[in-house]
């Protein structure tokens, strides 16, 4: 054989087998490229047409009608197909027209197949349709970066991740003169429709320009994106419109996928806590499709700790007559007490491991740290529109913002003004780790939201837990079980009778446990020595024998962590079934509702969670979608976000299979594997089990 340093490494790339290994343009993405997914049966029609579903209705917001007149009375619109149109209406189905396409906020997988499935519907009808692409989110309407989307273009992109064709940003066009900018733009681009294509904010913005843009006769289309999954639409009677945002399906089986993984190796090395932070920077929707597919051995749902009542509480304050505002919703200390009574109670069993899962925005439903967050957004609102710096360039370091913070508290002391910043706030801040404090002052986005992603959550909370974990260790409540037959083979093997030494060392010895808790008083060699002594075991100047000391170390748990976060990973993955053919169809109606002159409206598909057989597209009018929420300091109107309902089928379920999953008892656990994701085959990992758990509940239950 000869040396490799002999090897023309030249001829050897060009080596048509070395080429197939090295090339990027692997088999699984030509096969991901030629997938054309599935449309929905209006969309085999040569033409479209919209009806008007006045049987769904919403509680509109004054503000939104006051704010959004052109547009409040949209209803939510359904897509039926023709063969045929009259004449009129058919000449403007089918004219030639000029759309463009931004994406906006966080990717998501599945918003190149929106555009796929836009140029696709686009140019059938017909050929000379342009589809403009605003590069780098918002920020490209504003400085018309903008490029015209070729087939070749899109062909390179179908079915795959992340918004790289045109890239994202977080930009908001939330002035005037960037409206003004916007519609100079899009006018010189003759464009006929603008399509933003995002979460909350990114449809906020959506409708505040189809407002702005009504007059001059560009429609204004939006499509629900965020993999956090909290764009859903019910409308006041409690049906669901649209059921989930694309993209979450995917991340959340990209997480899963991942966390099962580690249920795997957890279960194996038996050494290690696992803690998983998952994306969700305000709603627990993916934590909580995380848990469906997983099985981890705890997972914390954001939403259930808002509701969270501490009765014990409540009763000691009714008894002296007082009213105890902190029993309502939980606080950071009781939350760390929940996980540390899980660990107690697994390691009780032998397992000293396991997998938790923790939302990304699990912050914001502690009482104590969502004061903050609310006050410190207006505090550096307030200064960046007061001040010719903004806060972040002013105040560099922490010390700098601290102080700023101290001065702040001073000034309310004095009565100078009302303000929101007081020296309790500031003595309750001072009490936190710096790090903690450093996450909390961090830069807000472009719309003043505080940025879950840039905070270690999970560092905060195990900080915690370590912390009451050392106190009921040294209290003798924090032990390993040890099985007794293990206990009596190693202890046989030293000489000693098992019978005699089992009181000495267990608290349950002898009562049929199938695991034996060390005594709470043997809380360290020190006092094991002492305990043999007593028990003349050993004499007073012995040590230890060595299989007794070995049985004992056993006894004491190690708690060792690794930490992880799942969030960027998810959004870059390419898109599942569920998701490609989601997002295509999505598309799809996107240019129906364009070329049926519709604006305002937000493109979904209606059930989601049946069948695909059973998919129906439909426009949502977005403004009787908004509420006046916090932003920047100031309320303002925002496409209202859904946070997950405790009492929805989904969320029940994990309830109830909660202590299974923990499975704090002696077996195996419960761990369950989502598998690879696919984007075809039909499975019960092809849409997300909440969904099919949801639909199962509306449907089963009488
Ligand atoms: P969108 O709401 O824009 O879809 O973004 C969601 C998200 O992925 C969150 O889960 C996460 O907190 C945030 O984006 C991270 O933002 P960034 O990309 O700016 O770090």
């Amino acid at each position: 054989m000869p040396e490799s340093t002999d090897m023309d490494l030249d001829s050897f790339l060009e080596n048509p087998e070395v080429q197939a290994v090295t090339t990027s343009n692997t088999t699984d993405l030509q096969a991901r490229l030629g997938f054309q997914p599935p449309v929905c049966d209006v969309f085999n029609h040569p033409f479209s047409t919209l009806k008007e579903e006045l049987q769904y209705e919403f509680h509109i917001h004054p503000a939104a009608r006051e704010q959004l007149p052109k547009i409040i009375n949209n209803k939510v619109q359904k897509i039926t197909g023709a063969e045929a149109l009259d004449s009129r209406h058919a000449s403007d189905f089918t004219k030639p027209r000029n759309i463009g396409i931004v994406f906006s906020g966080g990717p998501a997988p599945g918003g190149h197949n929106v555009i796929g499935g836009l140029y696709d519907a686009m140019k059938k009808v017909n050929p000379e349709s342009r589809l403009f692409g605003f590069i780098l989110g918002p920020d490209g309407i504003l400085e018309s970066d903008v490029v015209e989307l070729s087939q070749e273009i899109i062909d390179a992109h179908r079915n795959l991740g992340g918004f790289s064709m045109i890239k994202t940003g977080r930009t908001k066009i939330d002035s005037q003169s960037k409206i003004s900018l916007a519609r100079e733009n899009c006018k010189r681009l003759n464009l006929d429709a603008l399509v933003v294509v995002g979460g909350d904010d990114s449809n906020t913005n959506a409708a505040f320009l189809a407002q702005e843009l009504y007059d001059d006769g560009i429609q204004v289309i939006g499509v629900p994106k965020t993999i956090d999954g909290d764009i859903q639409v019910k409308d006041k009677h409690g049906e669901t419109l649209c059921a989930m945002s694309f993209g979450f399906h995917t991340a959340a089986r990209a997480f899963a996928r991942n966390i099962s993984n580690l249920c795997t190796d957890s279960s194996s090395d038996v050494k290690y806590w696992h803690v998983c932070k998952v994306m969700g920077r305000v709603a627990s929707h993916l934590a909580l499709e995380v848990a469906l597919q997983v099985h981890p051995n705890l997972c914390m749902i954001g939403e259930e700790m808002a509701d969270y009542i501490d009765s014990e509480r409540i009763a000691k304050a009714n008894a002296s007559g007082s009213i105890d505002y902190t029993a309502y919703g939980m606080t950071l200390r009781h939350l760390s007490r929940v996980i540390c009574n899980a660990i107690v109670r697994r390691a009780e069993v032998g397992k000293n491991y396991g997998v938790i899962v923790i939302p990304e925005g699990i912050l914001e439903f502690i009482n104590e740290i969502q004061v903050f967050i609310i006050k410190l957004n207006t505090i550096i609102a307030e200064y960046n529109q007061t001040h010719d710096t903004d806060f972040h360039t002013h105040f560099v370091t922490l010390t700098e913002k601290l102080d700023y913070l101290r001065r702040l508290a001073r000034f309310s002391r004095e009565g100078h003004d009302l303000f929101v910043w007081n020296t309790r706030d500031d003595d309750l801040f001072n009490d936190i780790p710096a790090f903690f404090q450093e996450g909390l002052l961090t830069e807000r986005d472009s719309h003043g939201n505080f940025q879950f992603s840039q905070v270690e959550t999970e560092k905060v909370i195990l900080e915690l837990v370590k912390d009451y974990l050392k106190i009921r260790q040294e209290g003798g409540r924090y032990k390993v079980g040890i099985k007794p037959e293990w206990y009596e083979k190693t202890i046989r093997r030293g000489g000693f009778d098992p019978g005699a030494l089992g009181p000495v060392l267990f608290k349950n010895y002898n009562t049929g446990a199938p695991f034996l808790l060390a005594k709470d008083s043997l809380t360290s060699i020190k006092k094991l020595n002492l305990e043999l002594v007593r028990e003349k075991i050993i004499g007073k100047n012995d040590d230890i024998p060595q299989l007794i000391q070995k049985v004992f170390m056993e006894t004491v748990p190690k708690f060792k962590t690794q930490v992880h976060f799942y969030g960027y990973d998810g959004r870059g993955n390419d898109p599942t079934w569920f998701d490609s053919t989601y997002t295509y169809n999505l598309g799809r109606t996107v240019f129906a509702l364009i070329a049926n002159r519709a604006t305002g409206q937000m493109a979904a598909i209606k059930n989601l969670g049946k069948d695909f057989s059973e998919w129906e597209p439909i426009g949502i009018p977005i403004g009787p979608l908004m509420h006046l929420e916090e932003r920047k300091g100031k309320l303002a109107l925002v496409l209202e976000r859904t946070v997950v309902d405790t009492e929805s089928p989904a969320f029940r379920v994990v309830k109830a299979l909660r202590e299974k999953w923990l499975a704090a008892a002696p077996g195996p656990d419960d761990y369950r594997k989502p598998g690879p994701i696919r984007f075809a085959g039909v499975s019960i990992e092809s849409k997300p089990l909440i969904l099919t758990l949801n639909n199962l509940g509306q449907t089963t239950t009488p």
